[in-house]
C-alpha cells in the first residue's frame, strides 16, 4: 500500500468509531463547581458512548474534586449518600455500586479521565442524570442524559 495512504489510515482509524456518529462528548468541571454542559444526547446509532471529563482548574480533589457519574434519576440520591459515606479515598462512590451506569474517577485540577459504556444499558424512555458525587456539588453539577433523541 502507498505509504502516504497508510499514514492517513493510521491517523484516521483510532478515532473513526467515535467520530462517525458522534458517539463521544467532552465535559469540563471547574474550580467554580460547575459543569459546562447541562444536557448530553447519546445518538441511538451508538453502540458505545465515550465521555471525557476534564478539570481545567487548579484545586486538588480533596477541595474541589470532580467526577462524572451516570445513573437513573431515581438512583441519584442513594448513590450520593453512599458516596459521601465512602469518602474522598473512594472517589466519593461506594465500591461496585450496581446503580451506577458509568463513572470516571475523581479528578483534581489539571487532570482528565474518560469512560466508555455500552448504550445497551440505556432505554429510550429512560430518565437519566449525570452528576458529580463530591458532597454538595450535585446541587449545581448535574444534567440530563438522553438516549436516542
Ligand atoms: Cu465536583
Amino acid at each position: 500500500m502507498h505509504r502516504a495512504l497508510l499514514l492517513a489510515l493510521s491517523l484516521a482509524l483510532p478515532g473513526f468509531a467515535w467520530a462517525a456518529d458522534d458517539c463521544s462528548t467532552e465535559i469540563h468541571g471547574t474550580d467554580q463547581m460547575t459543569f459546562d454542559k447541562s444536557e448530553i444526547v447519546v445518538p441511538a446509532s451508538c453502540k458505545q458512548f465515550k465521555v471525557t471529563l476534564k478539570h481545567p482548574g487548579n484545586l486538588p480533589k480533596e477541595v474541589m474534586g470532580h467526577n462524572w457519574v451516570l445513573s437513573q434519576t431515581a438512583d441519584m440520591q442513594g448513590i450520593l449518600s453512599d458516596g459521601a459515606a465512602a469518602g474522598v479515598g473512594s472517589g466519593y462512590l461506594k465500591a461496585d455500586d450496581s446503580r451506577i451506569i458509568a463513572h470516571t474517577r475523581l479528578l483534581s485540577g489539571g487532570e482528565e479521565d474518560s469512560v466508555v459504556f455500552d448504550t445497551a444499558k440505556l432505554k429510550g424512555d429512560g430518565d437519566y442524570q449525570f452528576f458529580c458525587s463530591f458532597p454538595v456539588h450535585s446541587v449545581l453539577m448535574k444534567g440530563r442524559l438522553k438516549f436516542g433523541a
